[in-house]
C-alpha cells in the first residue's frame, strides 16, 4: 500500500480534522508538524507540496490532497475499517452541515500566506485582550495550546 504522509500543525479544526479521519480508520501515516507561528509553511519545501502554503495536506503514493474535509472524505473511501458517514442520507446531511458549518467559521478569517500566518489572526480572534503582534503570538500562543491539550 501507498504511504501517507500528513503535513499538519497542531490538532486544531483544520489539521485535527483528517488526523482524526486517518486515526478512525487505523491508517498509518508520517506526521510532518509544521509551526505556523515559525512560518514553516511558507519554506520552500513545504510549497512544493502544497503551492498555498497552507495546512494540512497530506501525500498519498504520488498524490497530493488539500482541503481538510476533502481529505477526509477522501480517506473514508480510500482505506478500509469503519465507515465515517453514517449509511442514513439524513444522518449524512447531519455530517455534512456540521462540516460546513465550520468551514464557513474558518472561512470568515481572512487568510493569510501573505503577511501573518492565518492562527494569528484565529488567537486574535479567540483571545480576550487579542494578539497585536506575531511576537505576541509566539509567546503565548504555544502556552495557550498547552494549556489546552492538558484540559
Ligand atoms: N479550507 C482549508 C483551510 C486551510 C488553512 O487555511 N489552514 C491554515 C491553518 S488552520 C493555514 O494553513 N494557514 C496558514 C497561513 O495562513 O499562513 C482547509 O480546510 O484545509
Amino acid at each position: 500500500m501507498h504511504s501517507v504522509t500528513l503535513y499538519h500543525w497542531e490538532p486544531n479544526a483544520n489539521s485535527g480534522k483528517p488526523m482524526l479521519a486517518l486515526m478512525e480508520k487505523g491508517v498509518a501515516f508520517n506526521s510532518h508538524y509544521l509551526d505556523l507561528l515559525k512560518f514553516d509553511q511558507h519554506r520552500p519545501e513545504y510549497l512544493a507540496v502544497n503551492p498555498q502554503g497552507t495546512i494540512p495536506a497530506m501525500v498519498h503514493g504520488d498524490r497530493v490532497l488539500t482541503e481538510s474535509t476533502a481529505i477526509m472524505e477522501y480517506v473514508d473511501e480510500a482505506f478500509p475499517g469503519p465507515k465515517l458517514m453514517p449509511g442514513d442520507p439524513r444522518d449524512r446531511w447531519r455530517g455534512r452541515l456540521s462540516l460546513r458549518r465550520l468551514e464557513r467559521r474558518a472561512e470568515n478569517q481572512p487568510l493569510g500566506l501573505r503577511k501573518k500566518p492565518m492562527a494569528v489572526k484565529l488567537y486574535t480572534a479567540a483571545t480576550p485582550n487579542g494578539w497585536k503582534t506575531i511576537e505576541q503570538a509566539k509567546q503565548t500562543g504555544p502556552k495557550m495550546l498547552a494549556r489546552r491539550a492538558a484540559a
